[in-house]
């Protein structure tokens, strides 16, 4: 990792630039399978799924024995595990709910807003290096308390045909309502338009690779929603004398691991910290199992020590880190100053990893400084809000001639009548 010190003000735009993504040369592969999908179906989803996973499925629907067997297939262990996830997720998700409140805002006149959950909506979990069941949760619980009636996901299948066990049984436990063995741009072009037996959702989430976020984009150009384009995840630890260098070593590590474009950073004010936490890196890497990826990782990775908290402050805004862990002596007030990070970790005994899994907040999170502006999937990322009005007799007459100038100074003569043609004939 590189050690940067001090680095001045106009250096910065660089030190945090993170890798470009260049989708524009997929654009042209990955709209022909959508079109394809679009035109043929599931026909065309096993082309792909027989081209890209390598196997032939007829059937792309997760059946009931599958699901059963699976839960036979885990550990009394990792089930209770993914049950108490679940119900942290569903404990701390369920307090976003918002009840509507009626207001008055003029004598007769009532306005209020209603949260209704988003009727299909479609989660994608990618396949790869290792599947992360742990998405499930983070995206099927908040659905399910939003109300949303269709929860369909897609996954690709292993070249046996199968998905993992633990997938299945996240699904089971969450209240997905229908489970399909179909991967990358298939899936989210099956998704997106419908087929034969997958429905067509309105809204999709989840991660994925280039092509996935490249078809999830194109799908959006045509009206799809989607939750965010998703970079490759990234931490910001925040160190100070407090901090103990291997846990700061284990958190940038465990960020690290994810895969070779992860994106980890260390702000510390003091040299020595960087050099304690790059040598507690080395000892723990020797251990990792997916080191290759974490070493490709921290390769573009860099250490920034500022002696300045205000010049920290500063710096972890601009980056707007998808995680930030403060290991500081004054979490607490520091965090106040946080004005862009996705979710953040206060002091020495809250492990980004406790966030990933199990402490009840979500971990669909915006990365590539996506956190200046978006926040990360929530409740409120399944529900649309619906605005709702009823003017009483008096309510109509106390606010007609704000409307009637209004519509007038506008041109807009059909509007004012749309008033006046009521006041015309009094109350009925
Ligand atoms: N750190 C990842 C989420 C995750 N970690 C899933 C483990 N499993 C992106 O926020
Ligand atoms: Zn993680």
């Amino acid at each position: 990792m590189q050690v940067i010190i001090n680095p001045h003000r106009e250096t910065w735009a660089d030190i945090l630039q993170r890798p470009a993504i260049d989708n524009s040369e997929l654009m042209e592969k990955v709209q022909a399978v959508l079109e394809d999908v679009k035109a043929n179906g599931n026909r065309a989803v096993k082309k792909y799924t027989i081209d890209f996973d390598k196997v032939m499925l007829n059937h792309f629907a997760v059946t009931t024995e599958e699901i059963e067997e699976a839960a036979d297939n885990l550990t009394p262990a990792l089930k209770e595990a993914m049950r108490q996830a679940a119900a942290n997720i569903q404990a701390f998700h369920s307090r976003q709910v918002t009840e509507p409140e009626m207001i008055e805002t003029m004598p007769g006149i009532h306005c209020w807003r209603k949260s209704t959950g988003i009727e299909k909506v479609g989660l994608y979990i990618p396949g790869g290096t290792a599947p992360l069941f742990s998405t499930i949760l983070m995206l099927a619980i908040p659905a399910h308390i939003a109300g949303c009636k269709e929860i369909v996901l897609c996954t690709p299948p292993a070249k046996d045909g199968r998905l993992p066990a633990a997938i299945l049984y996240a699904a089971h436990i969450t209240g997905v309502t229908k489970v399909f063995k179909i991967g990358g741009v298939q899936a989210i072009a099956a998704m997106a338009y419908g087929t034969e037996t997958v429905p067509q959702v309105y809204k999709i989430f989840g991660p994925g690779n280039q092509y996935v976020t490249c078809a999830k984009q194109l799908v959006q150009q045509e009206g799809i929603a989607i939750d965010m384009p998703a970079g490759p995840s990234e931490v910001c630890v925040w160190a100070d004398d407090t901090a103990d260098a291997a846990f700061v070593a284990a958190d940038l590590l465990s960020q690290a691991e994810h895969g070779a474009d992860s994106q980890v950073l260390l702000v510390c004010n003091k040299a020595a910290i960087a050099n304690n936490v790059i040598a507690a890196m080395e000892e723990q890497l020797k251990i990792l199992p997916r080191q290759q990826f974490a070493v490709k990782a921290l390769a573009n990775s860099k250490i920034i020590v500022l002696d300045n908290t205000g010049d920290a402050i500063e710096l972890i805004n601009r980056y707007a880190p998808e995680h930030l862990i403060i290991s500081c002596a004054n979490d607490t007030q520091l965090a106040e100053n946080i004005t862009n990070a996705g979710s953040v970790f206060l002091g020495n005994y809250s492990p980004e990893s406790v966030g990933d899994y199990a402490s009840g907040t979500n971990h669909t999170l915006p990365t590539n400084g996506f956190a200046r502006a978006y926040s990360g999937v929530s409740v409120d990322s399944f529900v649309k809000k619906i605005t709702f009005q009823k003017l009483s007799w008096q309510g109509l007459q106390h606010i007609a001639p704000t409307v009637i100038a209004m519509a007038e100074a506008e041109g807009l003569d059909a509007h004012a009548n749309a008033v006046k043609v009521r006041l015309g004939k009094g109350e009925g």
